[in-house]
């Protein structure tokens, strides 16, 4: 592991791509040696400026990202584009469409494109990116985009890991404010309003006046920045420079407090790590496992109610009955 670390600071793309393979595996001596490598990497990380990237299907993600990229390579950056995919996570997601569509970006040799992982829970799949991000910075990119799909869970825990959160919307998607995408509005840092071209010009600038509105009526979560509407074509590449001033005065605004911010999100991370592996390790508990099944029946027919079979699961794994 002390070569992988060396070979990934030295900014080999192949040790890189190698360390994040290692990160992601879910095997527990893969896990022992990803610990090592990230304890050699950590003094080598928090160099970038980490962006969410969210979105509903179809609004345009891929297609900003490779815009956004692009720009941002030119002004001399190096790019790194991560991914948590509730939706890869379950069926392998569309990588294939994903790779066409950011393939002027996944070939530069300033950027670093890596799907998300197709494998674990979203919890899991989390976990692991959030590890890939400090990989990739300790190989020296300075921007780090994490997408996510538009949906709830994979939000929060994308915005618990990064310093700026975007969110992009479609033209004419105003009516999501009214529902469940308002949880999301409370995340964004910056709301982009993309495919404002050809016929859908109008509608986005309309769409943009009721977020910008909507933003406004919103208790404001910092002193130091006020949350912003942009409105783009990520396929003419209009306003992506627009998109990226607004992350440089984000992080002009908030770099006082971006290492108390860090530091906080930190904190929870060493949180969710316990609860995680504490999971995985009662899964992975044999006599545990047996029941487990018991439980999950007797809870199923009403036996039992949730509570106690929980008590008395962990009470299996923490002090197991000899025998
Ligand atoms: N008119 C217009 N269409 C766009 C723009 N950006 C993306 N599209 C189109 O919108 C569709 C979806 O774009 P994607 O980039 O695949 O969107 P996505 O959010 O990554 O979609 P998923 O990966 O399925 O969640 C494609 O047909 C794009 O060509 C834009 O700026 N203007
Ligand atoms: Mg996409």
């Amino acid at each position: 592991m002390t070569d992988l670390a060396q070979q990934v600071l030295d900014g080999d793309r192949r040790a890189l791509a190698r360390a994040i393979t290692r990160v992601e595996s879910t095997r527990p001596d893969h896990r022992h040696d990803a610990e090592q490598l990230l304890a050699k990497l950590l003094p080598h990380t928090g160099g970038s400026i980490r962006i969410g990237i969210s979105g509903a299907p179809g609004a345009g993600k891929s297609t900003f990202i490779e815009a956004l990229g692009t720009h941002v390579i030119d002004a001399g950056h190096r790019v790194a584009v991560l991914a948590v995919d509730p939706s890869s996570a379950r069926s392998g997601g569309s990588i294939l469409g994903d790779k066409t569509r950011m393939e002027r970006l996944a070939r530069s040799p300033g950027a670093f494109v890596r799907p998300s992982p197709t494998r674990g829970t979203l919890g899991g799949v989390a976990r692991r990116t959030r590890e890939a991000l400090l990989v990739c910075e300790a190989a020296g990119f300075d921007v780090v985009l994490v997408e996510t799909v538009g949906v709830g869970q994979s939000e929060v825990a994308v915005a618990a890991m990064v310093d700026l959160f975007l969110v992009l919307v479609a033209p004419g998607a105003g009516d999501e404010l009214q529902g469940l995408k308002r949880g999301i509005m409370e995340l964004a840092d910056v709301v982009v309003v993309n495919k404002a071209d050809g016929d859908l010009r109008r509608a986005a600038g309309s769409t943009a006046s009721e977020y910008a509105g909507a933003l406004h009526l919103m208790r404001p979560r910092s002193e130091e920045w006020t949350p912003r509407v942009v409105t783009c074509s990520a396929i003419e590449g209009t306003g992506i420079a627009e998109v990226w001033d607004a992350v440089e005065e984000f992080r002009a605004s908030t770099g006082a407090t971006l290492a108390t911010r860090r530091g906080e999100q930190a904190k929870e991370w060493l949180w969710s790590e316990v609860t995680g592996s504490l999971l995985d390790r009662l899964r992975a508990d044999p006599a545990t496992a047996t029941l487990a099944r018991k439980l999950e029946a007797d809870v199923t027919a009403g036996r039992i109610t949730p509570g106690a079979a929980a008590h008395r699961l962990l009470d299996e794994f923490l002090h197991p009955r000899p025998g």
